[in-house]
């Protein structure tokens, strides 16, 4: 049954980052439902949502649309406040921690999994991976460097373990944002190498224990929903109106200007809209799709480049 105001993330069940979303659903028991998406482009239920960004996971809720899981994990704890990701006051930590989680600790586990799964890779992949990073996905030159990849995975995991010597159940004491980004990592591995897991954290017992404990949070209540269905839903749907955050950036932007927003990474898919709301942590623009009508996109401003249109 399809309820438009449930939550709906479009992913992947191998998407690492999706991992961490799906936790985050668990953590806060939330009901969502779930649209799979391919792993590679073309993802033609998507992109008239997005505009063009196509990295997985994206949030919908009716025809609001969250790019990234920075900006996603920020409207879930808006909108599902309790508990919180954020505990103790610690309303920094747990963020920047995530971004240590998303990029570097990743970025080890990405080279671990593609360098021991070598010639298993399918070459349609390495092929749209080459495309999205605009450099080639080398999984040869991974591979021969698997025992530095080794290595720097486990150096990471060994911060989780030590972490953990306050003897508390979770990275901060309590389940918080940094306990979801540093498990994506853990899971991804585990997932695509079980045994490879398995030996790396072996020394590890503190970081097994967690992992368990992070693990039985679950995924909260999902029900499965078609690309189709989900159109559908954001085209009946208006935007969310906003208050505007703020009204003039600390830069030059302000509500009412056409903007062009990307992921500041090298291969840019710049969404044109008219800004509806900003702040230091978020930028949301309005477009117009042929056939949604008006959607509002949402985009962390971390890790985004904004400019005139
Ligand atoms: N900064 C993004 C990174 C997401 C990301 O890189 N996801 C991977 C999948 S786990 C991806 O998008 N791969 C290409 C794709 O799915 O098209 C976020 O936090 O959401």
């Amino acid at each position: 049954m399809t309820d438009s105001r449930l939550p709906i993330l479009h992913h992947f069940e191998a998407s690492p980052f999706s991992e961490k979303i799906r936790l985050i659903f668990g953590f806060k028991q939330i009901a969502w439902q779930s649209v799979l998406i391919p792993r590679i482009m073309p993802k033609p239920d998507l992109v008239p949502l997005t505009g063009g960004y196509r990295r997985t996971p994206v949030m919908q809720i009716g025809a609001d649309i969250f790019c990234d899981t920075r900006i996603i994990q920020r409207e879930i704890e808006k909108r599902f406040p309790e508990p919180t990701l954020f505990p103790g006051g610690n309303g920094g930590v747990p963020d920047m921690t995530g971004l240590w989680a998303d990029r570097i600790f990743f970025g080890s586990a990405v080279f671990l999994v593609f360098g021991s799964l070598g010639d298993k890779v399918p070459q349609d992949f390495i092929d749209d991976r080459t495309k999205l990073r605009g450099a080639p996905f080398d999984v040869k030159a991974m591979a021969a460097a698997l025992p530095h990849h080794r290595d720097q995975f486990r150096s990471q995991a060994a911060l989780i373990e030590a972490q953990l010597a306050h003897g508390g159940k979770f990275l901060l004491g309590e389940f918080s944002l940094t306990d979801a980004g540093c498990y994506m990592n853990i899971w991804y591995v585990r997932s695509n190498l079980p045994e490879l897991a398995d030996e790396l954290l072996a020394e590890f017992p503190r970081l097994r224990d967690w992992e368990q404990r992070v693990r039985i949070l679950g995924h909260g209540t999902r029900t499965e929903l078609s690309g189709q269905d989900a159109l559908t839903i954001a085209a009946k749907a208006t935007p969310e109106a906003r208050a505007p955050e703020a009204t003039r950036d600390c830069e030059r932007w302000r509500i009412g200007n056409i903007v062009k927003v990307s992921a500041d990474e090298p291969v840019k898919t710049p969404i044109e809209g008219e800004i509806v709301s900003l702040s230091v942590h978020h930028i949301a623009i309005r477009r117009r799709d042929p056939d949604l009508g008006e959607v509002v996109v949402h985009f962390p401003r971390l890790g985004y480049v904004v400019s005139d249109a």
